[in-house]
């Protein structure tokens, strides 16, 4: 398969105020594998997007935007080692702080090295986790690393937390989530508003799981949960989202190998994505 760059090069390395990474890791715990192969898919279908956002009425022609391609990933038999891994090469990618960072993974796994990354430079982050899933357990097949633990690791970390679209929990995670989460639910996105401004942390890393979405229209996910939202939800948020400073954004767990013939879900991600540029760089003007 030919990889072309995602929405292609409009500026060089050094003046693009966003950066594309893609990371393709997938930790071995994963049900149905696939994840490892979607950045390259999601960037081959990023070629049917066309420039202009309807939503937010401005083109990507207008923002400074750099593909880096994928990084490397020394894997390792520890799972635990190969995330440290993912960490250390991001921490070397990282240095700008004028520059907004974009990850493509991946499973869910790949948000905890790249938060961890980004926040060693911008310090007082918070997290916002758009999911069907909690991501909470403490453990889980043995693994702290996973993309189960997402939530429950970056909690070590900053105390701001929000989590939308959540629509399904484990018992062994249920009493975590309900006491240290906020959660909101699709059908109350503009309460996301009113809690954003009790928190004075001014960074936001934003983490979209694709499985947020409802099956019908994201149906390439290696575990689907019904009654998701659709992406006039996920518009929303990103109008919300456009009055603070979201310094990096995922998109995670599309699995390429179930997306075939249509490949609709790789082309939802390419489109998430260029949404969550054009709407974030309304900001910074
Ligand atoms: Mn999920």
């Amino acid at each position: 398969m030919r990889i072309f760059p995602f929405l292609r090069n409009y500026t060089s390395l050094e003046q693009a105020k966003y950066l594309i990474i893609g990371i393709p890791y997938e930790g071995y715990v994963n049900s149905r594998l696939g994840t490892f192969k979607a950045p390259s898919y999601i960037r081959t279908y990023s070629e049917l997007i066309e420039n202009f956002s309807f939503y937010f009425s401005k083109s990507l022609e207008e923002v400074d935007l750099f593909d880096i391609g994928d990084i490397f990933i020394k894997l390792d038999e520890n799972n635990d080692k190969t995330v440290y891994n993912i960490y250390k090469n991001l921490r070397n990618v990282i240095i700008d702080i004028k520059k907004r960072y974009i990850f493509i993974g991946g499973d869910h796994s790949i948000t905890i090295p790249a938060f961890l990354a980004i926040k060693d430079v911008f310090k007082d982050l918070i997290y916002i986790h758009l999911d069907a899933h909690a991501d909470c357990h403490d453990k889980y097949l043995d693994q702290i690393y996973s993309h189960a633990n997402v939530v429950r690791r970056i909690s070590e970390y900053t105390n701001n937390i929000i989590s939308i679209g959540v629509r399904t929990l484990d018992d062994f995670e249920k009493g975590f989530f309900f006491s240290n989460i906020i959660n909101i639910d699709l059908s109350n996105i503009s309460y996301l508003k009113k809690v954003l401004e009790n928190i004075k942390s001014k960074y936001i890393y934003l983490s979209l799981d694709i499985d947020f979405f409802d099956p019908s229209i994201a149906c390439a996910v290696s575990n689907p949960v019904y009654d998701g939202a659709d992406f006039k939800h996920f518009i929303e948020i990103l109008r919300i989202l456009s009055e603070y400073m979201v310094i990096a954004f995922d998109v995670v767990e599309v699995n390429p190998f179930l997306d075939y013939p249509s490949y609709s879900t790789s082309t939802l991600a390419a489109h998430a994505i260029k949404e969550f540029i054009i709407s974030s760089s309304v900001y910074s003007k």
